[in-house]
């Protein structure tokens, strides 16, 4: 994209009303802007983030199995009054009448809907299990909605559904999804841990909320440095596959056997046994939350599955969420630095600036343009009439991994200047070496 022709509004200003980094910096380099209290538009730029984060996000759901539908996000009322939830969920709940004075709402989640839909269609054992999600907006009726896309009323939500026909089989669901789980956040260059949750309004027995460090979270953390240590992502020796039950088994003690703890379930005398070189504390971010609910939604909602005895059992069920709009902001809360934005490559808007400091000069718009030419949608183009300064500020702030940069003195000798913009290295390149090195 040419910057001269794009929709990127970046602010000069630091804006009032943000207060944490990552708001100031979604506003300043031009990603969104706030449309009512807690709801968002997501400009060019910041919406090529949130594509690359749902697209990981994706990956990683249909890698362990999970099948990808669309539920709508209007939802009527009659299935949350058949699990009990109606009158529970209070005044987080956007609650709308059509019409024809039908009670709709707006979903702020989806485990009545997908156990209707489930209902309808799966009889047999011979079908199970199942797990499916969808990545769809949500919508809670936040009192204090703050910190921008972290705590919105409005946001992108990854919520996965699994149905089993014992606890068995759920626990191996539960510990397949938590290894998506940090398999993705590795992807995105979070080092996200999974602590032991309260299930509040989802409900159930076991729940994991995996939470990343940042000093603007809401809680306060502590967790053992070895979670850092594992590569979640490693097929080799050592590594874990969604299909081998021992791998799942090894993996769920690795998660839950190493300290990793919030505030209210803190042990200081457990976290005292952890070596001090290995203690990781401070506050944390709720990326991700998963529950395992056993028969909470199939057994009033009358969804029954027949087991090979002919018997009718309701289903096990688990629910697995990831704020996919949340981790936008947590992506930059954990990767930025006074100038602006460092985005991680996997999420990067653009792989890379080109910026051209001298338009009009023959040899700088040239080997700007064949540069162009060669990276096409994965760079953006600053071809402004602007000073050199103001280019090197705004690529910056908008946190591209690579800034080429061509001036005249390079350009006449058939040199760019490559800079990472995570190190701040630099350093001269014909633009083919450039080229190949990002
Ligand atoms: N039904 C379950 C799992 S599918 C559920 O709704 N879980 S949740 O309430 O914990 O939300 C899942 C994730 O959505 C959270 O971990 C968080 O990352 C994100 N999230 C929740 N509320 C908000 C909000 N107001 N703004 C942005 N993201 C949010």
């Amino acid at each position: 994209m040419r910057l001269s022709r794009s929709f990127i509004p970046t602010l000069k200003e630091t804006p009032a009303e943000a207060q944490i980094a990552s708001h100031r910096l979604m506003l300043r380099a031009g990603l969104v802007r706030q449309t009512s209290a807690g709801i968002y538009a997501w400009l060019p730029l910041g919406f090529r983030v949130l594509k690359n984060i749902e697209r990981i996000v994706r990956e990683e759901q249909d890698a362990c199995g999970a099948q990808e539908l669309l539920m709508p996000t209007i939802q009527p009322a009659e299935l949350w009054r058949e699990s009990g939830r109606y009158e529970d969920y209070g005044d987080e709940m956007l609650r709308i009448t059509d019409r024809h004075e039908r009670d709709m709402l707006y979903g702020p989640t989806n485990e009545e809907m997908i156990t209707a839909l489930f209902r309808q269609s799966v009889q047999s054992y011979r079908e199970m299990p199942q797990i499916l999600y969808h990545i769809q907006w949500k919508f809670r009726d936040e009192v204090r909605p703050r910190f921008g896309v972290m705590r919105g009323r409005e946001f992108l939500m990854k919520d996965a559904y699994s149905f089993d026909m014992d606890y068995a089989g759920a626990v191996v669901s539960y510990r397949k999804m938590m290894l998506a789980y940090m398999r993705t956040f590795q992807r995105l260059g979070l080092k996200a841990i999974p602590m032991v949750a309260e299930s509040g309004p989802i409900g159930g027995d076991l729940s994991h909320e995996f939470i990343i460090l940042a000093p603007t979270g809401e809680s306060q953390v502590y967790y053992d440095a070895a979670f850092e240590e594992i590569d979640y992502l490693s097929r080799g020796a050592g590594g874990f596959s969604h299909d081998s039950a021992d791998d799942l088994h090894r993996f769920f003690q690795l998660m839950t056997t190493n300290y990793a703890a919030t505030d209210d379930k803190h042990d200081p005398v457990a976290w005292q046994k952890v070596a001090p070189e290995r203690r990781r504390e401070g506050r944390g971010i709720e990326v991700g939350h998963i529950f395992y609910f056993g028969t909470k939604y199939s057994r009033p909602m009358n969804c029954t599955v027949a087991a090979p005895d002919g018997s009718k059992v309701h289903p096990e069920m688990g629910s697995y969420g990831i704020g996919v709009s949340r981790l936008v902001g947590a992506v930059i809360e954990a990767s930025h630095d006074e100038a602006g934005i460092i985005w991680p490559d996997s999420v990067a808007p653009f792989k890379a600036a080109i910026l051209n400091l001298r338009r009009g000069d023959v040899a700088c718009d040239a080997m700007c343009e064949a540069l162009y030419a060669k990276l096409g949608a994965s760079a953006l183009y600053d071809d402004r009439e602007e000073r050199a300064g103001a280019k090197f500020a705004d690529a910056d702030l908008m946190g591209h991994p690579w800034q080429i940069i061509v001036g005249p003195r390079g350009a006449a000798a058939g040199k760019v200047e490559l800079k990472r913009r995570a190190t701040g290295e630099r350093g001269d390149a014909t633009p083919e070496e450039a080229l190949a090195r990002i």
